[in-house]
């Protein structure tokens, strides 16, 4: 069971009491309850003043009706507080309870007030949460280091700052040299190396979003697969990669095939794409090149 820390009253409002006198220290109560306490679990570190616990005395409890709260009630013979419904924090984060204590052993009964300040504790209930399941980006090889590709933004509904604070991190999934770096804070996704897209056409990554709860065990996450497409540039001029040098005997027929030419260029689509051509040495017309093969 969770424990209450009792802390002493931070209020200075003076508020006059149904009795005229004013507020003093000893009718305020102040209590941290952590979001994730039980309904039906006794507030049990509620004591109340000495003077009330003297057992020949009859008190009855009640917490004042204009407290139109109904997560808590109160043992009218014992003045045991209990929490009568599931707190959340990012609902409701503070409580103010009037608490009447009658004293039958006085006649007239005597009236008292308490007020219980209660503050609930967040508790990191909400994980961290991207929109999509999987995201596909293209990024162009060659462009500049620290070029933007892609702001990430997960969600945690938690309503303190650290149990919704979210750290990015992200792993590559090929092997290899991960050319992407993640801003810890801010989501953002950048190149760290040049892209060559002749090298590697498409990196699959792992972003983790993890919110910094203080126990490293009470720490929630999610993660999103990432494709990233590298697009191809023009930057590669074809090589060839044939012969330079070919012989053919003087007497052969017309439409001998004389020499295969090949070049080769790595880029992709009509970027890699070769067409050939002659640009000089063909004296009459002696040889004819085809333009695709
Ligand atoms: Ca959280
Ligand atoms: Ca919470
Ligand atoms: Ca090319
Ligand atoms: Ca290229």
């Amino acid at each position: 069971m969770p424990s209450l820390q009792g802390h002493a009253a931070v209020y200075i409002q003076v508020v006059p009491l149904p009795n005229g006198r004013p507020v003093s220290s000893q009718d305020f109560k102040h209590f941290v309850i952590p979001e994730n306490f039980k309904p039906a679990q006794v507030l049990n570190s509620l004591k109340w003043p000495d003077h009330h616990l003297t057992t020949n005395r009859k008190l009855h409890f009640s917490i004042a009706k204009d407290n139109d709260d109904v997560h808590f009630e109160i043992d009218s013979l014992t003045g045991d507080l209990f929490l009568s419904k599931e707190l959340d924090y990012e609902t409701a984060s503070h409580f103010l309870l009037q608490v009447i204590i009658k004293d039958y052993s006085n006649n007239p009964p005597q009236n008292s007030t308490v007020f219980l300040s209660i503050d609930v504790e967040d508790q990191n209930d909400h994980s961290p949460c991207f929109q999509d399941d999987f995201v596909v980006i293209g990024v162009e090889e060659n462009v500049p280091v620290g070029t933007l590709v892609y702001t990430f933004d997960a969600k945690d509904g938690d309503g303190s700052f650290l149990n919704s604070k979210i750290q990015y991190s992200l792993e590559m999934s090929n092997m290899g040299k991960n050319p992407f770096l993640i801003h810890p804070s801010y989501g953002i996704l950048t190149t760290a190396f040049p892209l060559d897209r002749e090298n590697i056409h498409s990196v699959i990554l792992t972003v983790s979003a993890a919110d910094q709860a203080i126990n490293l065990t009470d720490r929630r996450l999610d993660s999103l697969a990432v494709k990233i497409v590298i697009l191809d540039i023009n930057d590669n001029s074809p090589s060839f990669i044939s012969s330079s040098l070919s012989y053919i005997m003087e007497d052969v027929e017309v439409g001998f095939l004389v020499h295969r030419i090949i070049a080769e260029d790595p880029d992709e689509g009509r970027n890699g794409q070769v067409t050939y051509h002659i640009l000089s040495g063909n004296e009459n017309k002696a040889f004819a090149l085809d333009k695709i093969t």
